[in-house]
């Protein structure tokens, strides 16, 4: 068991839980140790076919915990705590096996945003805000963010959210194509488990190639694209769930997918 992470697993889906609800799930040592355990754990149980990440308490994540900041010079190298810390987390969530959704349940922040856009989707909580935060504490972005945000709301955008630090709302990031749905505050997290265990019955083989060709296809020329499709889809064509798939069809029944 962990101290600063809560995790549990249900019908195929693992719930990892941040959990310092009393600094908003700021990230100490700890925290970072164990989420990044938490993930490892969930990749490699094969019972796990999706992830979910939420924070307890009122809020998501308020990135670094600055308390662990305050008296420091400039002899401390932020680029091993980005590289050793927040590299290594954000580089865990894009390459997990499974779905991985956030679920954005309250404040979500520097960091916290870093993991949030690490998920492959997002699902906020009308009371959900967000900002960059970095450049409010002199900071520049890091956990992926100069990645993930401007390929969600293109150049401009990422760069006024990074300037100003401006905190905005789950409705405008829903608007921005941040967030993928809000839902009522107490509903956030059944409606996201629902969904969640939507996804586990599914052909989850078939997500892993999706997602590696949606994601590895984004800057490829068409020619890779093309080519990297017809290769994904030899490995899909040999899948159980796919012969699964089309029998199914032809008997006119709901298909039952293994996700192998
Ligand atoms: O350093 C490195 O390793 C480099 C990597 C950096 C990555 C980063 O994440 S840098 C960005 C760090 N995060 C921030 O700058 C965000 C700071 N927090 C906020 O801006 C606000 O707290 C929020 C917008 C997140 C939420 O606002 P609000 O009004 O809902 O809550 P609050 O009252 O500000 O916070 C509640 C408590 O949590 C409060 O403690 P208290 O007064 O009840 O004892 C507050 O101090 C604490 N808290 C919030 N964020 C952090 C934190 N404590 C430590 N670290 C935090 N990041």
């Amino acid at each position: 068991t962990f101290e600063t992470v809560l995790y549990e697993v249900n019908n195929g889906v693992a719930l990892i839980t941040l959990n310092r609800p009393n600094v908003i799930n700021a990230i100490n040592q700890t925290l970072g140790e164990e989420l990044y355990a938490a993930f490892k754990r969930a990749d490699s149980d094969a019972n796990v076919r999706v992830v979910v990440l939420t924070g307890a308490g009122r809020g998501f994540c308020a990135g670094q915990d600055l308390s662990d900041r305050v008296a420091v010079d400039e002899t401390l190298s932020l680029s091993d705590s980005v590289r050793e810390r927040y590299n290594v987390l954000v580089s865990k969530m894009q390459n997990m096996r499974v779905p991985v959704i956030a679920a954005v349940n309250g404040a979500c922040a520097g960091a916290g945003m870093g993991f949030a856009l690490a998920c492959d989707i997002r699902f906020a909580s009308k009371n959900a805000k967000f900002t960059m935060a970095f450049s409010k504490i002199g900071l520049a972005p890091d956990s992926g963010t100069s990645y993930t945000l401007p390929r969600l709301v293109g150049l401009g955008k990422a760069l006024e959210l990074a300037w100003t630090g401006d905190v905005f709302s789950a409705e405008e990031a829903h608007q921005m194509g941040i967030v993928n749905r809000v839902f009522e505050t107490e509903e956030l997290l059944i409606k996201t488990l629902e969904f969640a265990e939507r996804l586990a019955v599914g052909p989850t083989l078939a997500y892993r190639l999706t997602k590696e060709a949606i994601v590895q296809n984004f800057d490829a020329s068409l020619p890779e694209a093309l080519e990297r499709e017809a290769q994904l889809q030899a490995i899909a064509g040999r899948s159980s769930d796919f012969r699964e798939g089309v029998l199914a069809f032809s008997e006119k029944r709901q298909p039952n997918f293994r996700g192998e």
